[in-house]
């Protein structure tokens, strides 16, 4: 029987995970629809026209309802499945602020350097590999410093701020080239909170997808 959720995705995609990890923690009926990102199914005008006109995963049908932008995702799925969400306006807020710092420099530099090191062709430019690094350092260092007087992101209980800033935690650390228990210490220990919310999965346990050994290491 069809799921009451269908999460478009890939297992490589951690914007996807993103969803997909709020799907599993909340204890949803949901599915995942394999997306072939690297045969170029996104870039397809069918897809597009069909799918998602942004060319990206995650996409969420529900009820009729197609979504798409994983805070958006995160968003609905808060107020549907009443798990994760704010308790406030001020609440409500914080968490926005962070899924927006979150989609800006958090996910989106390591998410791009890690494409670039794990699976494009030809191999990126080294100086343009050390800028993103540089960038997601960066990034990684003001979570980590909120993170060292906070156990979650927002509050004093996981919130889909959390479930956002987690997409790209636990891909390892041959991917990401970095060691968070050696380089974030309060990354780390917040990730590993986060790994023991009931229903938490990894991943390339919860998305399909053939995995790929990096390319460009
Ligand atoms: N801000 C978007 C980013 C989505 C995104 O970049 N998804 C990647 C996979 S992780 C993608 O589909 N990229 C396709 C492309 O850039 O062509 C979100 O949070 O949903």
């Amino acid at each position: 029987m069809s799921k009451e959720y269908k999460l478009h995705c890939f297992a490589q995609s951690g914007n996807s995970y993103k969803a997909a990890l709020m799907l599993a923690c909340s204890g949803a009926d949901w599915e995942p629809v394999f997306v072939d990102f690297f045969h170029g199914q996104t870039r397809g005008v069918d897809w597009r026209a069909s799918t998602n006109e942004m060319g990206e995963v995650p996409v969420l049908e529900h009820a009729g309802n197609t979504l798409t932008q994983s805070g958006v995702i995160l968003d609905y799925l808060a107020d549907r499945l009443g798990k994760f969400g704010a308790q406030s306006e001020d609440e409500k807020r914080e968490i926005l602020r962070w899924i927006l710092f979150d989609n800006h420099k958090f996910t989106s530099y390591i998410a791009t350097y890690r494409y670039f090191r794990c699976f494009a062709t030809p191999a990126p430019h080294p100086e343009v590999q050390k800028y993103l690094k540089g960038r997601a350092e960066a990034a990684y260092s003001i979570v980590d410093a909120h993170l060292a007087r906070n156990e979650y992101m927002v509050g004093a209980r996981p919130t889909i701020a959390d479930l956002s800033l987690a997409g790209y935690a636990f891909y390892p650390a041959e991917e990401t080239s970095i060691d968070l228990a050696a380089a974030y210490p309060n990354i780390a220990r917040w990730a590993q909170r986060i790994a023991d919310l009931p229903g938490w999965k990894g991943p390339y346990e919860l998305m399909p997808g053939e995995r790929i050994a990096p390319r460009n290491a």
